[in-house]
């Protein structure tokens, strides 16, 4: 096993509204994480051509009002990340806590305070804050009153927000990442760019000037952040799901590269390159857009090439495949997109590809493409646990599948790729983005919380929290 470079950060990920709850404390406003009902119909439901937004309490339950609240436990969830031995936190800031209604012109002071209390707990347990600035919780008001990331007056709304928290904090979190998952929104705008099919979702023109709105909003974070501390360190944040032909059928091959393009670098290329790749005139012509279709300054351009991000963080799940000439009908389910099943893969229970050498190619690919340090903010496996009547539950799984990926990342160092960190996904069970259910689990930590909301909220590490202590303690797999 190679040796992980020194000060590699090992940690875990979350995001404020799957995990904090408190949602009217604080004076906090609604985000649109708080519009999307509980159950496996949520992306269903919020695709509805008449889904405005509305919260029915009396048709849907909404389990990201409560999460797990960490807004009450953070100090005990804290703790029990320092005793993994944590080396950083990735958390994001919910923005409708700091800004209520996205809008204003001054923070909420109460908001602000709360995550100076978790950045504190956290150095005071010597664990590095990383921070998400918007993860797929744009205020309410923004997504209802302005149509979501298409309207460009969001741009300077992000500004102002990520000003307010960069100044606050740049001196104590030095690692900072400005959208999650960006590049999401090519399936499911919904959550990144707080689109609905009524506010124009499904014309491919809003995807993509919100994208560019975001882009420009980014490079101003990096600007803002860079003037306030020289060795800061802002990365986009990218879902990153290795794409194979299905064959050696040069239809495919083309196909495939045509989908790397489009879905796993697009976003990239704009942000770490400063400037939108040569084949956005293809990807635009798909949809019968051009460029001049787009609401763009030169400005912007100027501004996108001057602030390229630091680093590229990631998510990577899964891997797919893809098969355009219709002889393989077997499909699978996947992160916000599925594919043609490969059958050298196993799925998880929800039908994603398992594929540990995806990672290791992805981190390849990454990194001989931009040649900047990359850090895998999310990986895990979503599960449904059973708890012992003690609550221990002995996911064996989770750690094969955890171990597999760190021997992957291991390999890539081997490669030669600059690898800053690793953040598995949902390090304490929270609410799941995609089933808003909490019976997907992915944590090191078993929250007694069940569905419909019942339980004690009581925390208790499983058999991974022990196994990923000693990963951290060897700085990697012991041999
Ligand atoms: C990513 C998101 C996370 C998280 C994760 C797992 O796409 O960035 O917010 O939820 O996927 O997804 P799910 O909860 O749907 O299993």
């Amino acid at each position: 096993m190679s040796e992980f470079p020194e000060g590699f950060l090992w940690g875990g990920a979350t995001a404020a509204n799957q995990l904090e709850g408190g949602y009217q404390e604080g004076g906090r406003g609604l985000s649109i994480a708080d519009a999307l009902p509980g159950g496996k119909d949520r992306f269903k439901i919020v695709s509805q051509p008449d889904f405005d937004w509305t919260i029915d309490t009396d048709k849907y339950t909404y389990p990201n009002h409560e999460g797990i609240d960490f807004y009450h436990h953070y100090k005990e969830d804290i703790a029990l990340f320092a005793e993994m031995g944590f080396k950083c936190y990735r958390f994001s800031i919910a923005w409708s806590r700091i800004f209520p209604n996205g809008d204003e012109t001054q923070p909420n002071e109460a908001g602000l305070k709360f995550y100076d209390d978790v950045i504190d707990e956290c150095l005071a347990n010597n664990i590095e804050p990383v921070i998400t600035i918007s993860h797929y919780e744009l205020p309410l008001n923004l997504a209802k009153r302005y149509g979501g990331w298409k309207n460009r007056y969001l741009i300077e709304f992000y500004e102002t927000f990520a000003r307010a928290i960069l100044t606050r904090y740049a001196s104590k979190v030095k690692y900072w990442m400005t959208f999650n998952e960006i590049n999401s929104a090519a399936h499911f705008p919904v959550m990144g760019q707080g689109l609905v099919p009524s506010t124009g979702a499904n014309d491919k023109k809003n995807v993509f000037q919100a994208w560019h709105n975001q882009f420009v909003a980014s490079a101003k974070a990096v600007k803002i952040a860079h003037e306030l501390r020289k060795d800061i360190q802002v990365g986009c944040m990218i879902l990153y799901a290795t794409s194979y032909a299905y064959d050696s059928n040069p239809v495919n091959q083309l196909a495939n590269l045509q989908h790397n393009q489009d879905f796993n670098f697009f976003c990239a290329d704009v942000q770490v390159r400063g400037a939108y790749p040569t084949y956005t005139k293809r990807l635009l012509a798909e949809y019968a857009l051009t460029f001049d279709d787009l609401e763009t300054t030169d400005g912007d351009l100027a501004l996108l090439q001057q602030y390229p991000v630091d680093y590229i963080g990631f998510s990577y799940y899964m891997s797919s495949a893809v098969e355009t000439t219709g002889s393989v009908t077997d499909t699978v389910a996947g992160n916000l997109m599925g594919g043609v099943k490969n059958p050298f893969l196993k799925a998880s229970d929800w039908g994603w590809q398992i594929d540990p050498i995806g990672l290791r190619i992805a981190l390849n690919e990454l990194y001989d493409r931009y040649q900047k340090p990359l850090f895998v903010v999310e990986n895990g496996l979503g599960a449904i646990d059973k708890p012992d009547k003690n609550f221990y539950v002995e996911d064996d799984y989770r750690i094969d599948y955890l171990k597999q990926h760190i021997e992957a990342m291991a390999g890539a160092i081997d490669d030669g790729v600059d690898l800053m960190g690793y953040t598995p996904w949902g390090c304490i069970d929270l609410v799941s983005a995609s089933t808003g259910e909490m019976s997907k689990r992915y944590g090191f930590i078993y929250v007694d919380l069940d569905d419909q909301g019942h339980g004690t909220l009581a925390r208790y590490p499983k058999k991974s929290f022990y196994w990923y202590q000693d990963v951290i303690k060897h700085n990697g797999l012991a041999e």
